[in-house]
């Protein structure tokens, strides 16, 4: 049947917050027996189940064939137990119930890279976050079902490595070839956490000492040839051991850790118990094979999930519409984490850069859902930005506005009174409020409600009495599903600066005491709020919202001059950058002369270079045509977002050619202190380069192509290759066939390949063709796929073409392969809805077309609610 067709098979499949119900049965322990073979696996459970509430015993499985199943020791008959497609019912089951169960698998076919699967020729691996271990064997799967897992894992012995959460208690010979393993994790854990692991890999070995003396056995698996790019992983998670523990005073709880690289993973990375599972993407990094920036992504990765060992494991969600009580915690952790390891102004930009360009469109489309939803159809689908990222600034404002000692007092209580369970978001904040001192009860509305608030300010001069008074507004845009918006507690960091010294002005406190301001942070929680400061003596610039402190879209009266005036003295590095990018998106959307942006660039970059390259980069770069579209709400043109955007490209490289040419030919990587200052340098020669190109220096592609050859560090080597493929080089052709030749053996690089190319400013249908009839090009791999849909996607006039057509083929077929992959990649023309027509009437005639093919939840709970505008 097709769900997509008929409404009301899909409102049967919606699940409600406020349906949710404690689990009638808990489950002590569970043992596990996976035996693999080449063309199927066994799986053996034994549970040990007790009722804790009325109701019938519920066990949750998919795909599963049933060999047998018994209730303390009693074999069941068909007519004892309801079994779907989804569970196995058992009515007046036993208070105390050992139900064990024999099923049949078969990972080798399992395509959605969910449960068990094939991850290549030799290699077996588990994804069971959130609904995986349904796949495995029949299990209450649900967050608030925890456990203690005894796992057997046996196999061929062309597998030598078996691996599943916890200590390994045996292993041992099993007959005709193969071995067994068995591990236990003491730590009850529930379902999704569960991992096994059964290969072919070799392992790079360290160890940690936590604070509390426990010496950690550290393991990397990798395939032989990478293992050498396991390094930079390695420390990450050693740093991230010593950062937790003195961050938030969490040691690490098991004698061993392990991660494990794969190629085949639909996502990032999995925290599962002591066993992670990686995408080589983000765990392998070296500079030769890969870019500065996914080196930095494996740091902060390897971190988020080292993370999750207490924000999501030990502490983990009663239910899945939680998600962000883990994952909005842990990215705040993450980030936090990064911003020590880098410029921490360039961290905060990379951060509030993905979320304007990620969660402000989700939020104001529809996609948009509140960062904990009411209700979903398919949990996968919500493992969103909004979810991940606004998650994540929620904490942030709340740890804004507590100020270290106390945030610290708020996670030490979370720590304390939910170790070991399975929560809420409001257990959270309680915790939070109690170990602080601080009421942030209100917070609570951020959780609940969707869309992304305005914040109107305006601000006044009186010269005469010498005050500056500024009014804040803020609203949100109404929702159909969502009647009751409220008003949010917004903190509000800003300063005043002397507008002719550029000097911060000192408030008196009084006056910053009276408004309610604290360590520089106002609490803007009602509808509108004013605010007056006395004492000014001039007309001074105000800097507002800084370093990002709330999620909203501000809105402020400046004038040109006066961001021109941020960027140049605003001593806080996101808030330079924030003057630069509401001043370039008024030159692009709205007209405005480019003049001022051009003078202030031309003052404030040169020292900025020397101080802090990788922050010269940022405050460099032009928001991109992906970005700009993004803050179009109607008759969005993408060809004259494209030419505005040039046009200005041009000016830029015109005016600040001089000094391009002079910062490429004098910034050496080689010589910066250290990697962060090197990897600045070279994001700002890789920019200079593709300036000195626009404009045409004839001496360009030489030192391009020179660049290529001499260097042996990916980030170099990719800006040259992009700058000569990008700007059809004499020497395209044979650079590409020659990063072809060194690479072809790298996933990777080759990924990177992929991208450049499908990003190529005149890339085609054929180029898009091409690249796809690649005997490289493999649909088993989400990684592949989404460099040419990433490379695709980077130029929106191609995306909103071709691009359609791309898309929609792909989403048919990984509706049926691969589903997470096929919604995730649909959401792509989430924003078909703003085009101008014709283009609006022609996607949304194929999507449309779409519908009635389309079988899984995934891709059709997307596809209705991307329609549903
Ligand atoms: N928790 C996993 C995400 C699982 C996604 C399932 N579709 C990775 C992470 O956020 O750390
Ligand atoms: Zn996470």
């Amino acid at each position: 049947m097709n769900i997509a067709a008929n409404p009301m098979v899909e409102a049967d499949q919606t699940v409600y917050l406020k349906d949710y119900q404690k689990p009638s049965y808990v489950v002590d322990s569970i043992d596990l027996d996976i035996q693999v073979f080449d063309d199927y696996t066994h799986v053996n459970s034994k549970l040990v189940m007790q009722r804790q509430t009325a109701g019938d015993l519920v066990l949750l499985g998919r795909d599963l064939e049933l060999k047998s199943i018994s209730i303390n020791g009693e074999v069941l008959s068909a007519d004892a137990y309801r079994l779907d497609a989804e569970q196995l019912r058992i009515s007046n089951a036993p208070d105390q119930a050992v139900i064990e169960t024999q099923v049949v698998i078969h990972p080798e076919n399992n395509t959605q890279l969910e449960g068990l699967y094939l991850a290549g020729k030799d290699l077996f691996v588990t994804q069971n976050e959130p609904e995986g271990f349904r796949k495995i064997t029949f299990y209450p799967d649900r967050p608030d079902v925890l456990s203690v897992f005894t796992t057997r894992v046996e196999a061929d012995k062309k597998f030598p490595v078996l691996l599943a959460n916890g200590n390994l208690l045996e292993k041992g010979e099993a007959g005709e070839g193969r071995h067994y393993a068995v591990w236990q994790d003491p730590t009850k854990k529930p379902s999704y956490l569960f991992a096994c692991v059964i290969g072919d890999l070799a392992v790079l070995k360290d160890h940690y000492v936590t604070s509390e003396g426990r010496n950690v056995a550290l393991e990397i698996y990798a395939e032989e040839k990478d293992i050498p790019k396991c390094h930079i992983a390695m420390e990450a998670l050693k740093h991230s051991m010593r950062w937790d523990e003195e961050h938030y005073g969490r040691p690490y709880d098991l004698d061993n850790y392990m991660i494990v690289a794969t190629s085949a993973f639909n996502m990032g990375a999995m925290e599962n118990k002591g066993l992670n599972i990686f995408n080589t993407s983000c765990v392998l990094a070296d500079e030769e094979y890969t870019t500065d920036a996914a080196i930095m992504r494996v740091q902060s990765v390897i971190a988020h999930e080292y993370f999750h060992n207490w924000t999501g494991n030990r502490i983990t969600c009663r239910d899945w519409f939680q998600l962000c009580l883990k994952e909005g915690l842990t990215v705040f952790r993450d980030q936090s984490f990064s911003e020590d390891l880098q410029s921490a102004a360039v961290q905060r930009i990379d951060d509030v850069a993905v979320l304007k360009a990620h969660q402000f469109p989700e939020d104001s489309g529809p996609l948009s859902h509140p960062p904990r939803p009411d209700h979903f159809v398919e949990i996968n689908n919500f493992y969103t930005a909004t979810v991940y990222e606004k998650g994540a600034e929620i904490n942030r404002m709340m740890a804004t506005l507590l100020g270290k000692e106390k945030f610290r007092a708020g996670t030490d209580e979370y720590f304390k009174r939910h170790d070991g369970q399975a929560v809420t978001v409001e257990d959270w904040v309680a915790a939070l409020t109690a170990g602080s001192g601080v009421d942030l009860s209100s917070f609570l509305i951020w959780y609940n409600q969707p869309g992304t608030p305005k914040l109107e300010a305006k601000g006044e001069y009186d010269a005469a009495n010498q005050t500056y008074t500024l009014s804040l507004k803020q609203s949100l845009k109404a929702h159909p599903k969502y009647p009751n918006l409220k008003a949010v507690p917004i903190p509000v960091a800003l300063a005043l600066f002397d507008a002719t010294s550029g000097e911060q002005l000192l408030l008196s406190s009084d006056a910053l005491v009276e408004n309610g301001i604290k360590d520089g942070v106002y609490l803007f929680d009602t509808d509108t709020a004013t605010i007056t400061f006395s004492g000014v003596k001039t007309k001074p610039v105000v800097s507002l919202l800084r370093n990002f402190s709330a999620p909203v879209n501000l809105e402020f009266n400046y004038s040109d001059e006066e961001l021109a005036f941020l960027m140049q003295y605003e001593p806080n590095g996101f808030n330079q950058w924030q003057a630069s990018q509401t001043l370039l998106e008024r030159i692009l959307l709205n007209g405005h002369d480019a003049d001022i942006y051009i003078q202030a660039i031309q003052k404030t970059l040169p020292s900025v270079v020397q101080r802090d390259p990788l922050l010269a980069s940022r405050l460099f770069e032009v928001p991109t045509e992906g970005y700009l579209g993004s803050r179009i709400d109607t008759e969005y043109n993408p060809e004259k977002v494209q030419e505005q955007r040039e046009a200005l490209l041009s000016t830029l490289a015109r005016e600040l050619g001089a000094f391009c040419k002079e910062t490429y030919l004098t910034l050496d990587p080689d010589l910066q202190k250290d990697f962060s200052q090197a990897m600045g340098v070279r994001a700002l020669k890789n920019i200079m380069l593709s300036m000195m190109a626009r404009q045409g220096d004839a001496d360009v592609f030489d030192l391009a192509e020179q660049q290529y050859q001499t260097t042996g560090n990916m980030s170099e080597r990719l800006g040259a290759l992009k700058v000569l493929v990008w700007n059809d080089a004499p020497q395209a052709e044979a650079v590409l066939a020659d990063f072809y030749t060194k690479f072809k053996d790298e996933a990777l690089s080759m990924d990177q390949w992929f991208m450049l190319q499908a990003a190529h400013p005149k890339a085609t249908a054929e180029t898009i063709k091409a690249l796809t009839e690649h005997a490289d090009y493999d649909l088993k791999v989400p990684n592949r796929i989404r460099a040419v849909t990433g490379g695709l996607n980077a130029n929106p006039v191609n995306t909103w073409s071709f691009g359609v057509q791309h898309i929609i083929n792909l989403a048919k077929i990984l509706d049926e392969k691969n589903p997470i992959v096929g919604s995730r990649l649909l959401q792509i023309l989430s924003r078909w809805y703003t085009l101008a027509e014709p283009q609006r009437s022609t996607v949304k005639a194929e999507l449309e077309a779409l519908k009635p093919l389309v079988k899984s939840k995934n891709v059709s709970e997307t596809l209705n609610s991307m329609l549903s505008v």
